[in-house]
């Protein structure tokens, strides 16, 4: 067993059945001409977190352990994408629509893709998600089910968003999870510190947190 130095207090862990999951690190979330930026964010405030997610996925990488890469994006034709999810707000450009980066948030565009800097090794899983839960409508349970994965580490983006949603799912399926908290960010900084503060609180409700450099500690 090994442990990771976190809040509110210790996460143990097998190696064995540890996994880590990158949610949406995208260019539509983080380059300028995407889905965030339509949205009317500042997605600089992402990019800047981009280099830390690369150290953390080298940790896992020099562990040998399992890598899960999501991607938020829709099939070409959107049956996949609600009116509820595809008509809400005043975007710049709705998803489907034709960007910078080809049509936003659409499985196979440019803009759909990881950044350069993540992209997934041979052996690492991509999955594609349409909504905001990596484990909704995906084969995200079964997959780490055929590995008995129990314990997961969280990164990506947006932290209130998909992340937080993502290991709300995954703690009600019975997985214990930590986010590495300078490996995921927010368009509002209150929001990432708000669902950090109520991921850990009452006793780590929904999960963990800890820095990337105690990661890198235990998983040496
Ligand atoms: N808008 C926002 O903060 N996030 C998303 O739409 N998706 C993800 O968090 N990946």
């Amino acid at each position: 067993m090994k442990t990771i130095v976190a809040q509110p207090f210790d996460f143990t862990f097998d190696p064995a059945h540890l996994a880590l999951v990158v949610i949406d690190m995208q260019r539509d979330f983080i380059e300028p001409g995407g889905f965030g930026a339509t949205l009317g964010n500042d997605v600089s405030l992402l990019a800047r977190i981009v280099p830390t997610v690369g150290r953390l996925l080298e940790a896992f990488r020099k562990a040998g352990l399992p890598i899960i890469h999501t991607r938020e994006c829709h099939r070409p034709d959107l049956s996949d994408c609600p009116p509820a999810k595809r008509l809400r707000g005043k975007p710049s450009m709705r998803i489907g629509d034709e960007g910078p980066m080809g049509r936003i948030l659409v499985s196979g565009e440019p803009g759909a893709d990881i950044v350069p800097a993540l992209a997934a090794k041979p052996g690492e899983t991509v999955l594609d998600k349409p909504g905001k839960g990596a484990f909704y409508a995906t084969p995200l349970g079964e997959i780490l089910a055929e590995r008995r994965i129990t314990h997961l580490v969280f990164a990506g983006v947006t932290t209130e968003v998909c992340v937080q949603t993502t290991m709300r799912e995954a703690n009600d399926r019975g997985f214990e999870c930590l986010l590495a908290e300078d490996a995921t960010e927010s368009y509002f900084p209150e929001f990432k510190k708000a669902a950090l503060d109520m991921i850990r609180a009452q006793g780590a409700i929904v999960g963990w947190t800890a820095t990337v450099a105690e990661i890198e500690t235990a998983l040496r």
